[in-house]
């Protein structure tokens, strides 16, 4: 495998805005062609998104975007139920603004920001992520935010930071789900710094082109589309930098079946289902997962060495 630093990741991984449509018609396109057996015209090749990144994708050449309406009503966000339709219909009760964001530990300047202001001035991404739950199903998703890694910098990390925590609000008044004990209340997750660090790894604020809706984690979420969902923690108030591994919700609850790197790997099986295949939200057929959810050029660098069954 042909392993590439962060630094060569091509910049076609960054959509803009006005070009995902098009790409959802030009994949629309592509992808009845396909079905046809009939050769995808190269010019198509030309548009921009994951398309043209050929072996780095891998099966992502047949990715569309999964629609709005199915990226917003199917979720997971225990604080407001544990049925995939539960967050919509009750994250009614969480009030996005005004939002504070207090980013401190191992840093230079740590400081409570409000949200807006700690956005002003970075640089806006968008981005066409795979998005694979570990209960094996996909998603395909055009998110707006910000690179983690551009937040981070303006605090100032130290050279002893070496993980970097997310804290969700805990607020049982907006967060029903909290008033039960579903889950240890706040949900908790956490990168390695050079994980964080990728440019892959995005804080965002929207997703088709809108404000994040409240069931898909506003107002800022985590995006880290090599690992399983459950990274992504939702409503973010705190970001913590530390030189210890920190304790995570989903590891701490079950550690047999939700590792700290949690990345999709389709040869090591959860222990109560396969992780080989995955069901593409809006698709009958099952298709083949791929490693590190077709990131590995970008992203295998990071685990040299490392034994991915040990650390799942
Ligand atoms: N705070 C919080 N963040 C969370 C969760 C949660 O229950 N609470 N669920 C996680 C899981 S398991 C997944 S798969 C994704 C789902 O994101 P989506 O609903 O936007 O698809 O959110 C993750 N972030
Ligand atoms: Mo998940």
């Amino acid at each position: 495998m042909l392993i590439r630093r962060p630094a060569d990741i091509p910049s076609s991984e960054i959509t803009p805005e006005s070009a995902y449509l098009n790409r959802r018609q030009f994949m629309g396109a592509a992808g009845s062609l396909a079905l046809a057996g009939l050769a995808v015209p190269a010019v198509l090749g030309a548009s921009r998104g994951p398309a043209e990144h050929g072996d780095a994708v891998g099966q992502a050449q047949d990715d569309k975007l999964t629609p709005e309406e199915d990226a917003t009503s199917y979720n997971n966000f225990y604080e407001f139920g544990t049925g995939k339709d539960d967050p919509k219909r009750n994250a009614g009760s969480l009030r996005p603004r005004p939002w504070s964001v207090q980013v401190d530990g191992l840093v230079k300047s740590p400081k409570r920001w409000d949200l807006d202001e700690l956005l002003r001035g970075l640089a806006k991404e968008d981005k066409i992520y795979r998005h694979r739950c570990v209960e094996a199903w996909s998603m395909v998703i055009p998110w707006q935010g910000v690179k983690l890694r551009d937040v981070l910098a303006r605090v100032e990390p130290l050279p002893s930071a070496k993980f970097v925590e997310f804290t969700t609000l805990l607020d049982p008044q907006q967060m029903p789900g909290q008033r039960t004990g579903v889950l240890r209340w706040p949900y908790k997750e956490a990168l390695r710094l050079d994980e964080a660090m990728h440019p892959l790894s995005l804080l965002a604020t929207g997703m088709y082109g809108k404000t994040i809706p409240n069931q898909n984690g506003a107002p800022l979420r985590l995006v880290v589309p090599w690992k399983y969902g459950f990274k992504g923690i939702k409503s973010i108030v705190r970001i913590r930098l530390t030189d210890r591994q920190p304790n995570t919700t989903w590891n701490d609850a079950i550690p047999s079946e939700y590792g700290f790197y949690a990345n999709v790997n389709p040869t090591v099986d959860h222990p109560r289902w396969t992780q080989a295949k995955e069901r593409r939200i809006g698709e009958f057929l099952r298709r083949n997962t791929l490693m590190f959810n077709g990131y590995a050029e970008q992203v295998a660098s990071l685990y040299a060495g490392m034994d991915l069954r040990r650390y799942y």
